[in-house]
């Protein structure tokens, strides 16, 4: 039985010291390939539309900050690590998988560029503009230690995948959704209301999650389901 294709988005370093370079981290392959999926990196390029094509699956990654200008704001200051190859990129293959109905999963940044693709807006830095939130939702600690608590909701895709009502996640952010887009539902939260998780209202396999699943899919059964249930739809989709 052939494997599902999945897409996978890659960081742009603009300004590395031979030029700038596309790269992705391992732990997003293996976690794809551990769920029986076939990892296919998607670089930065407007051909990349086409590699989408022969895919099951598209895999949004974490990384820098979306452009502001993407959703109609101007940069605070705090917006880093812009890159408009990969901000294109990715909101030009959002727009095709959409279209063609491709099962979707978005991480951190991904999670954003999907709210974004879709019309919603983000905070830009929620240390600044949530002042009294007690959370660090940028944690010190290591890639794979779960600092923060986040709640799924009632009746939502995410909250059937993990089979749980609250459990303890990672977090490397520092911006968040300000805005969720029509179409698409709040599927967790944290303590302090910082969305965590959207997903897609008409029962189409579109999840983003704030948190970084990838660095927990050896060692957390929640992580490990969402890319199970994401292969599995990748799965679905290809024998359309
Ligand atoms: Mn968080």
């Amino acid at each position: 039985m052939d494997k599902p294709l999945i897409g996978i988005t890659m960081s742009r370093d603009e300004k590395f010291a031979i030029g700038a370079r596309d790269w992705i981290r391992h732990v997003y392959l293996s976690a794809i390939i551990d769920a029986g999926g076939v990892p296919v990196p998607l670089p930065n390029e407007p051909t990349t539309t086409m590699l989408l094509d022969v895919c099951h699956g598209l895999l949004l990654t974490g990384g820098g900050d979306l452009d502001p200008a993407r959703y109609g704001e101007v940069n605070h200051g705090h917006s880093l690590g812009i890159s408009v190859s990969r901000d294109e990129t990715e909101l030009g293959l959002l727009q095709r998988a959409m279209e063609c109905g491709m099962p979707i999963f978005g991480i951190c940044r991904g999670m954003q560029a999907i709210a974004v693709a879709k019309g919603g807006t983000l905070i830009q830095d929620v240390s600044h503009q949530m002042p009294n939130s007690l959370i660090t939702h940028h944690q010190e600690a290591p890639r794979d230690a779960l600092t923060h608590r986040v709640m799924t909701a009632d009746d939502s895709l995410l909250k059937r995948l993990v089979s749980s009502s609250e459990f303890m996640v990672n977090s490397f952010h520092h911006q968040a959704i300000a805005m969720v887009p029509e179409g698409m539902k709040i599927a967790a939260t944290s303590e302090d209301q910082v969305v965590e998780a959207i997903e897609s209202g008409d029962g189409r396999f579109i999840l983003g999650v704030q948190w970084h699943p990838e660095d927990l899919a050896d060692s957390e059964s929640e992580a490990k389901s969402l890319f199970a249930a994401f292969v599995a739809a990748a799965r679905q989709y290809q024998l359309r």
